[in-house]
């Protein structure tokens, strides 16, 4: 069986890793429309060595789609989305657009793969910093019962599309030729002010919300307690943007209901469970890092610590490629396990 597959968003950052993703994984593909903005319209891409032109994304487009991956921006999806299920096409959507919403699963294959079975047309594809925590804290929360997390980020300007890497490139080439810049995408291109990205650390990703915090580490709180169904869960996120093109970092503090394992028992559950790299030997200097993990679709997980002060509290180091198990792979994985499940 194969099918009609469409990108939405298939010349931005993401959209073009779910090509690679599809190309690498030889997903069945019958037909693919590529689809952008007016202004791609006409655009070429070359797709498993043949042409593909960008077609404008309109409802029609969706006829006779099978599967449609949405990755053109929350606006793109809410205006569209509908229209390519009334067409008879499952979306897997990797914007915000839909995640926190009852009739729509929210999806990370190791993690939740049956909530699939409850899907009505729209599958939402979490948020990239989310899938990587929850990917770790799963195989931890299967055997000790999670309780609470900790979480500070240091995610990657490729979060914020292609636009933002090239503001990156551009900033640091500036700054090292003594030259002025101005910043006018980082840290949020909807908000009001812009501050330098190269060279700096910036505690913002997305807007900020009546509660101090932005609406990067909300999704991470929100979606962790949706994905893993842990309503109760305590969680409090920092998001922090780092001058690095590519692989979020995560510093994460977990706390567990039952029994107190060694830092050797947790790091041999990591090491077997699906979808981890475990990289964790201080003493040869080995621990996960975005240089090493970006292009790679694992998690990498190191740095694991018990808590010097409470014996059922844990630290570790979690890293990941944003636009690959963040974004793109993710959503081909669920695609993939809609194909399992014969839900596709
Ligand atoms: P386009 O290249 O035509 O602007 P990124 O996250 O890297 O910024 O990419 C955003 C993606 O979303 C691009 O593929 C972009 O296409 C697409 N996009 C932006 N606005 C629209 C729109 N109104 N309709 C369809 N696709 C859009
Ligand atoms: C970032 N996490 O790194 C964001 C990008 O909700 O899918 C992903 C936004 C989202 O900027």
């Amino acid at each position: 069986k194969s099918f009609h597959v469409a990108v939405v968003g298939a010349t931005g950052a993401v959209g073009q890793q779910m090509l690679n993703t599809l190309s690498e994984k030889n997903f069945p593909i019958k037909k693919l429309s590529l689809l952008a903005s007016k202004r791609s319209a006409g655009q070429v891409i070359t797709f498993n060595g043949e042409p593909h032109t960008i077609q404008e994304a309109t409802p029609e487009a969706f006829e006779g789609v099978d599967l449609a991956l949405f990755s053109a921006g929350g606006s793109v999806s809410k205006a569209l989305a509908h229209e390519a299920v009334k067409r008879g096409a499952i979306v897997v959507d990797n914007t915000s657009a839909f995640r926190m919403d009852p009739n729509v699963p929210l999806v990370v294959p190791e993690v939740n793969e049956e909530d699939l079975l409850k899907h009505n047309g729209i599958i939402a594809n979490p948020n990239c910093s989310t899938i990587q925590m929850v990917v770790a804290l799963q195989p931890l929360h299967e055997k000790f019962g999670l309780k609470k997390v900790i979480v500070s980020t240091y995610q990657a300007v490729s979060g914020a599309g292609a636009k933002a890497v090239e503001e990156l490139k551009e900033q640091s080439r500036a700054i090292l030729n003594d030259e002025p810049f101005e910043a006018s995408i980082m840290p949020c291109a909807s908000d009001k002010k812009h501050y330098q990205i190269a060279f700096n650390a910036v505690p913002q990703i997305d807007k900020f919300e009546e509660n101090g915090y932005t609406f990067e580490e909300l999704k991470m709180m929100n979606e962790t307690k949706k994905i893993m169904h842990l309503e109760n869960l305590e969680i409090a996120a920092t998001c922090v943007r780092l001058p690095v093109e590519t692989g979020h970092s995560e510093s994460l503090y977990a706390e567990f209901e039952n029994g107190n394992p060694s830092v050797q028992e947790i790091r041999e559950l990591l090491k077997t469970a699906p979808g981890i790299t475990l990289q964790d030997q201080p003493e040869e200097q080995i621990y996960p890092m975005p240089a090493i993990a970006a292009g790679l679709p694992d998690v990498f997980v190191g740095r694991i610590r018990k808590d010097l002060d409470r014996d059922n509290a844990y630290h570790m180091w979690v890293v990941s490629d944003n636009l690959l198990k963040g974004a793109a792979y993710n959503s081909v994985q669920i695609a993939e396990s809609l194909i399992k499940l014969n839900l596709l």
